[in-house]
């Protein structure tokens, strides 16, 4: 079905999670919505705020604009405006319009009748921001463990952050993170490439089949997953990146102290040659 008649016999009402009738209609190709009216208060209301923040600030630099988290004096509680007021409430719209925007998702995919796999996957990256902003600072008792929004402040953090553990390498949960995201790009490249391969033959030639493609990894690699099977193992290795980010992240400062090496002493001191 061409698209823009596939959209007509959609656009019908209904889905809505809240506001029944009253925000279910379309602006353009956007699908508006209460969520997406949530979405516009927060992120509209989130960037004035950094404009204003930015306005305080030394710089109109775009690269070094920075809105920094309160000091860490100010421990769990509200700071004054321009000392890190701002950031606590940019948080807040931060979360609000993330969380308004899989709500919108999750209404579109109400109205298509299709599975909520999208708004979970976006969960994964809510989390990850959340684990850094929210639930780090709370379990280490300040708001000022939260990372400053600005682009080069930002990578001052994570160095910051990563050298006081030492060699944030060390990480196990790190190496777990870091093995996801690399895989998942493999996988992506190989998907690409052999569904590109299968379907997007030269002129003149015909297109494959998904028959080709399970042939092609059986006879390469002796093993197919399967066309439906590599988006379910696309989306494990992406999911997994992000979680096991915000588990490696999570659990510096709160549980674990040290440089990041010592953790594996654990393997020096296995009764198997600790007495060698
Ligand atoms: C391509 C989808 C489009 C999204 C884009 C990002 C903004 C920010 C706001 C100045 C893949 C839009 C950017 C709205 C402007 C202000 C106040 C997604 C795509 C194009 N980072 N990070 C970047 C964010 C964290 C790290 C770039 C956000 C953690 C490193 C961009 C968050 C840690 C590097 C950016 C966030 C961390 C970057 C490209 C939130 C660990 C880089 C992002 C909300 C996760 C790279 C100068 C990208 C860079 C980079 C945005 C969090 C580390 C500015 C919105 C604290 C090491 N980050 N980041 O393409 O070039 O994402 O930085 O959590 O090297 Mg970051
Ligand atoms: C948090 C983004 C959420 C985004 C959301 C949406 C908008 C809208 C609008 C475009 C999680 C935002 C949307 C704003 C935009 C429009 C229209 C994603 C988030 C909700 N590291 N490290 C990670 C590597 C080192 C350190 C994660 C590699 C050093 C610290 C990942 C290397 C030291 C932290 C990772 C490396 C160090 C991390 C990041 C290599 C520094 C974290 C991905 C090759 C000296 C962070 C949860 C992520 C983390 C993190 C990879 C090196 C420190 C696994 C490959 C050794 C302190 N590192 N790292 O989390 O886990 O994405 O955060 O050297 O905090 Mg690391
Ligand atoms: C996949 C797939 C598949 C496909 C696909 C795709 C995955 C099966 C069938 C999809 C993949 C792609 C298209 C490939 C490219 C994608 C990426 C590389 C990912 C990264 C994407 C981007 C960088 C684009 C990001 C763009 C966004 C998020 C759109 C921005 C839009 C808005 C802000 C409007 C949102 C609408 C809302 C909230 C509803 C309400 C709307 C209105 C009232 C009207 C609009 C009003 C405004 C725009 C102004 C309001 C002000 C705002 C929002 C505040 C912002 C602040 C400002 C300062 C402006 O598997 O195969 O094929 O295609």
């Amino acid at each position: 079905m061409a698209q823009l008649s596939f959209e007509r016999k959609y656009r019908v009402r209904g889905g809505t999670l809240v506001g029944g009738d009253l925000f279910d209609f379309w602006v353009g190709p956007f699908y508006v919505g209460f969520f997406g009216i949530t979405t516009i208060f927060f992120a509209l209301l989130g960037t004035i705020l950094i404009f204003y923040g930015a306005s305080l600030g030394p710089t109109w630099n775009p690269w070094l604009i920075s809105i920094e988290p309160p000091p860490l004096e100010y421990g769990l509680s509200p700071a004054p405006l321009a000392e890190g007021g701002l950031w606590q409430i940019i948080t807040i719209c931060a979360i609000g319009a993330f969380s308004s925007w899989a709500l919108r998702e999750v209404e579109i995919c109400r109205k298509l009748g299709i599975g909520y796999h999208v708004p979970v996957a976006f969960g994964a990256a809510i989390l990850a921001y959340v684990t850094l902003v929210v639930i780090r600072p709370v379990l280490m008792g300040a708001w000022g463990h939260g990372f400053p929004y600005g682009i080069f402040s930002h990578l001052d953090w994570v160095n910051n952050v990563g050298y006081a553990y030492g060699n944030f390498h060390y990480n196990p949960a790190h190496m777990i993170a870091i093995t996801f995201f690399f895989t998942t790009t493999l996988a992506l490249a190989l998907h690409g490439s052999l569904v590109l391969s299968a379907v997007n033959p030269e002129k003149g030639k015909e297109v494959r089949s998904p028959e080709h493609e399970d042939t092609y990894f059986r006879d390469f690699i002796g093993y197919s997953v399967g066309p439906l099977g590599i988006h379910r193992v696309g989306l494990f290795l992406a999911l997994n990146a992000g979680i096991w980010s915000a588990i490696c992240i999570v659990i510096s400062g709160t549980i674990w102290f040290d440089a990041w090496i010592v953790w594996w002493d654990w393997y020096a001191e296995l009764p198997f040659w600790v007495d060698l």
